[in-house]
């Protein structure tokens, strides 16, 4: 008989490229072009890896966790960019915004991708494509980022899905399409399994989900311990009853703005710091928290992040302390360069509890 969990509709939502499409949507000159966001080391030139990449860049070999100086042998015409991860995390916060509004319940997975259970919301799969439909239209009329999205009875399924179709995808699997979508596949394939929990299984004759399906559990338990073995019988067959949930407390809060032009105008910026200083507070008080670090953030017109923290004496919970420490920032910020400012951000983290009970992340 089928259980409740296994009736649901669940919505994997993962951005494309997300770091290059950011970027990309942040300066328009990049439209067309190969891009690739690079995480320097400070070991100098050449050193550190490349976090994505844009599709155009994927057609040359170019792919995350690639050394920057191979993907620029790959592509030399590609544009790299160090990373800005103060914006990511702004167009991601909003992002989720969107996706939570349309579900039931919801838990954001990482920067770029989230589980959405919208069962109550739809009246079966069919109604599930057009809802991820109008997700996917609302993500890039506001943010103008594509995303794919995979639909399922399970989170295991959704998040498969989604990874089927991309740039821009929809990848629906009813729960009678899943062993045959499952079967073929190769074992890395499977969420969860890696090179060496494959490499084993490889070992034991099986090279496919569909072959693992056909291993006892018992088997897996024996070699793999019990909870591995159990989630590998599991998953082979297309079986995940875990809730979408959402996930713990963030470590900071943060808002940023775009200049209507760029600007080093004091009064212009103080104003917008202000305001963001306001929305910051507004979110630290309804959670009651202290914080006891303020940080700027400054994107030039040349396109790159700069940040500026301070961390204070004594945890504050008050809306003066940011908009005072924000300004003071800012001001030694401008004061060290000539270039205007396009978006500037404000964000406070080093959070504790008033009463001086941990915070939820501090466990
Ligand atoms: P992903 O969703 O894995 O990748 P992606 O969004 O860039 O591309 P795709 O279209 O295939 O979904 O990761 C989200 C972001 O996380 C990615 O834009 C950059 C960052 N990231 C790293 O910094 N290092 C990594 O190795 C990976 C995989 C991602
Ligand atoms: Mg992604």
């Amino acid at each position: 008989m089928r259980s409740k969990l296994d009736q649901r509709i669940i919505l994997h939502v993962d951005m494309d490229s997300f770091y290059a499409s950011v970027e990309e949507r942040e300066n328009p000159d990049l439209r067309g072009k190969a891009v690739a966001v690079c995480m320097f080391t400070p070991r100098g030139e050449g050193g550190g890896a490349v976090t994505t990449a844009n599709y155009t860049a994927r057609e040359s070999g170019i792919h995350s966790g690639m050394s920057c100086s191979k993907a620029r042998k790959l592509d030399p015409d590609a544009v790299f960019l160090p990373v800005n991860f103060d914006l990511y995390w702004d167009v991601s916060d909003r992002i989720m915004e969107i996706l939570r509004g349309f579900a039931d319940s919801f838990e954001q997975v990482s920067v770029d991708e989230a589980f959405l259970d919208v069962t109550s919301k739809v009246a079966g799969f069919d109604d599930a494509a057009k809802l991820a439909m109008q997700i996917k239209g609302e993500v890039l009329d506001k943010e103008r980022i594509t995303c794919s999205v995979g639909v399922a009875h399970n989170k295991l399924i959704a998040k498969m899905a989604s990874g089927v179709r991309k740039p821009d995808g929809l990848t629906v699997i009813r729960p009678g399409e899943v062993l045959g979508f499952l079967n073929p596949l190769e074992l890395t394939k499977l969420w969860g399994v890696g090179r060496k929990t494959e490499a084993r299984l490889n070992e034991m004759g099986v090279s496919t989900a569909g072959e693992l399906g056909g291993i006892e559990a018992a088997r897996l338990v024996e070699v793999f311990g019990k909870a591995k073995g159990v989630w590998l019988h599991q998953a082979s067959r297309g079986l995940d009853y875990s809730p979408v949930e959402e996930r713990k407390e963030k470590e900071q809060m943060g808002r940023m703005t775009t200049f209507e032009k760029d600007t080093r105008d004091l009064d212009t910026v103080s104003e917008k710091l202000e305001d963001m200083a306001r929305d910051v507070f507004a979110r630290v008080e309804e959670k009651k928290l202290l914080f006891k670090t303020v940080t700027v953030t400054a994107i030039t017109a040349d396109f790159r992040a700069h940040t500026r923290s301070r961390t204070l004496s004594n945890p504050a919970d008050d809306l003066e302390t940011i908009k005072r420490v924000s300004n003071d920032l800012m001001k030694i910020f401008l004061d060290g360069t000539d270039l205007s400012l396009r978006r500037a951000g404000v964000r406070v983290s080093g959070f504790s509890r008033k009463s001086g009970q941990k915070t939820l992340f501090e466990f």
